[in-house]
């Protein structure tokens, strides 16, 4: 689901929800994103795009990355702790820089960003659309026990838990080393580092309340091919799985 809204001459990113379900989900899910386009922190959506389409590749699966949370007391700590997760995972100074540079700029993409993560280039081909990670879904006894584990934590249960299976999904992808995250929604003020080795690391007090900047960067392993990437996180279905 897209949904923006007029602002002037151009749309706004409103709210953007992706995920993997049986045929039988389909209008239920339909009415929850519609729900959730209307009544969004970012505004009230005058433009919603559904799109439902059949998967035919195969599926992966890919297990859920593990959760911890820094709790840092303002976005100035919060930044800071995100560099220096991002360091320990390999992403060079300069690459982190300048995902910064993008998530706190004004104009918010409805894709990701993807940046080399050593000399912190630019590598989606579209640089307004961004890559969209799609085709991710969640097996359903792993959902029960991670709802179970996420409504204990400081935050929206589902938000997080969506946020989880994006991650987990980007972070199953072999060119990708890191990701970090800045919620768009001016009432959402956690956001995270994922990595496959360091997990999922939620990060308080990302960015003032009621500040509208925000999205995901991804960082590419040097030299990847960034076809490849975009065809894994656009096409490749995954499933995320505790089973097995
Ligand atoms: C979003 O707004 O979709 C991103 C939310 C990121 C943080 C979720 C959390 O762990 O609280």
């Amino acid at each position: 689901m897209r949904a923006s809204k007029k602002a002037g001459k151009t749309d706004m990113h409103v709210s953007g929800a992706e995920g993997l379900y049986t045929e039988a989900a389909i209008g239920r899910i339909v009415k929850e994103y519609s729900e959730r386009a209307f009544d969004h922190p970012r505004g009230k959506a005058d433009r919603i795009v559904i799109t439902i389409e059949e998967v035919f590749n195969k599926v992966i699966e890919a297990k859920p990355l593990d959760i911890n949370t820094i709790e840092c007391p303002s976005p100035k700590d919060a930044k800071s702790a995100a560099l220096k997760r991002l360091g320990s995972i390999g992403v060079s100074k300069k690459a982190a820089s300048s995902a910064f540079r993008i998530l706190e700029s004004k104009t918010s993409m409805r894709g990701a960003s993807v940046l080399d993560a050593w000399s912190g280039k630019r590598l989606e081909p579209d640089k307004k659309r961004g890559i969209r990670a799609s085709m991710l879904g969640i097996e359903k006894k792993t959902e029960l026990g991670l709802k179970r584990l996420v409504s204990k934590l400081n935050g929206s249960t589902n938000t997080i838990l969506e946020a989880l299976i994006l991650a987990s999904k980007v972070a199953s992808c072999p060119m990708i080393i890191a990701e970090i995250c800045i919620s768009d929604d001016p009432d959402y003020t956690t956001g995270y580092v994922a990595s496959r080795s360091t997990g999922y690391t939620r990060i308080k007090n990302m960015k003032q309340k009621d500040a509208m900047h925000g999205g995901r960067v991804f960082f590419a392993k040097p030299g990847s091919n960034i076809t490849l990437i975009k065809n894994y996180l656009e096409q490749t279905p995954v499933i995320i799985s505790n089973e097995r």
